[in-house]
């Protein structure tokens, strides 16, 4: 018998690509229900060969439903989330809502799979933030070898890190650079994102430091080591789909640039692709619609004690969202720990 899945928030990009990414996967679903707010009724979503009509989250029952991926923002996954998981489902929460909550476990499965069990407590698990997934998957292996001290990041991120209606934003405002149009600024971004790039991702905080940033630093801690230093500064480029990163480690003991890529290769999610020469690298636009996260860039910081810089590159709606929360969804299956008791009742 297969499971019962629910997509909440199935009309948004990361909703779509949920429903892509189980069909792919073929995850064990014997159902999979799209769900969204009552604006989105009666829309039509693709689930693989099949269209799912939506239906509204507020009078669906989650009683006989095992897993819900809910990504319909943060406030509806404060209200629902909680209730969902007290009907019995297991949520996978791709906000930030409940990701610093001891008693929710955050989890990229290449980094911290074990902790998954520790959902039993609120029936929810956290998706982490893209920027913060695609880095620690390519930290993990580093950390093992070497011990990271600190680490140094610079985000390029995509716009569609901040939903459809940036994306229309980028796209419009480009369109209208061509054509001698109207530029219409005020949407998604403070300023204009066409042919720009704008040094702020979430809201600001007090010590000056974006949510984006904090984010980054405290998902980090987290998942991979409450020791480990970082620090970040969150940038939104013109790029639709995919965001980069460059980041500078500093490790307690040596660790050389063809180690680490000897590393890195064998690492789980991790593709590097690094010749050293004209176009040997990974850009976000070949990066859109794959799964993993590209390391390019691999090379030796001369000016500290055991440092190293490198390039990395992932899908935010897929590692960096949809495809993480699948694979949380497949570790629950996998281990055998969803309580299916409730349903042969
Ligand atoms: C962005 N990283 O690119 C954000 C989107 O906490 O899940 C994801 C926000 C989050 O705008």
């Amino acid at each position: 018998m297969g499971y019962k899945v629910a997509v909440v928030g199935a009309t948004g990009n990361v909703g779509r690509e949920m429903l892509d990414i189980l069909a792919e996967r073929a995850f064990p679903a014997d159902e999979v229900v799209a769900l969204a707010s009552r604006r989105s009724q009666g829309q039509e979503v693709s689930y693989g060969d099949k269209t799912l009509k939506v239906k509204t989250l507020d009078t669906y029952d989650f009683t006989d439903t095992d897993i819900c991926l809910m990504s319909a923002g943060g406030e509806a996954s404060k209200e629902w989330s909680p209730r969902i998981g007290q009907q019995g489902c297991v949520v996978i929460d791709n906000s930030s809502a409940f990701r610093y909550d001891a008693d929710v476990p955050l989890i990229v499965p290449e980094v911290n799979a074990d902790a998954v069990v520790g959902f039993t407590k609120r029936n929810i698990i956290a998706n982490p933030n893209c920027s913060t997934a695609q880095l620690v998957v390519a930290l993990k292996p580093l950390h093992e070898a070497a011990t990271i001290k600190r680490v140094v990041v610079s985000t390029y991120q995509s716009v569609s890190g901040a939903g459809k209606e940036a994306m229309d934003e980028l796209f419009n405002q480009t369109r209208a650079v061509f054509t001698a149009g109207e530029i219409k600024q005020g949407g998604k971004f403070t300023k204009r994102i066409a042919f720009n790039v704008i040094p702020h991702i979430d809201v600001f905080m007090e010590d000056g430091y974006t949510k984006e940033e904090w984010k980054m630093v405290a998902e980090t801690k987290k998942m991979l080591d409450p020791k480990i230093k970082l620090t970040a500064t969150a940038v939104r480029v013109p790029v639709f789909i995919g965001h980069a990163e460059a980041v500078n480690i500093e490790f307690e003991r040596p660790l050389s640039a063809e180690k680490a890529t000897e590393i890195l290769r064998a690492a789980p999610g991790v593709l590097v692709i690094d010749k050293r020469e004209n176009g040997g690298y990974m850009t976000p636009h070949e990066a859109a619609g794959e799964d993993a996260t590209y390391i390019s860039r691999i090379r030796e910081d001369a000016t500290v004690e055991n440092g190293l810089n490198l390039w990395c590159v992932s899908d935010n709606l897929r590692k960096g969202a949809a495809l993480n929360a699948v694979q949380i969804a497949e570790i629950l299956v996998n281990r055998k720990l969803l309580n299916r008791a409730k349903r042969a009742a």
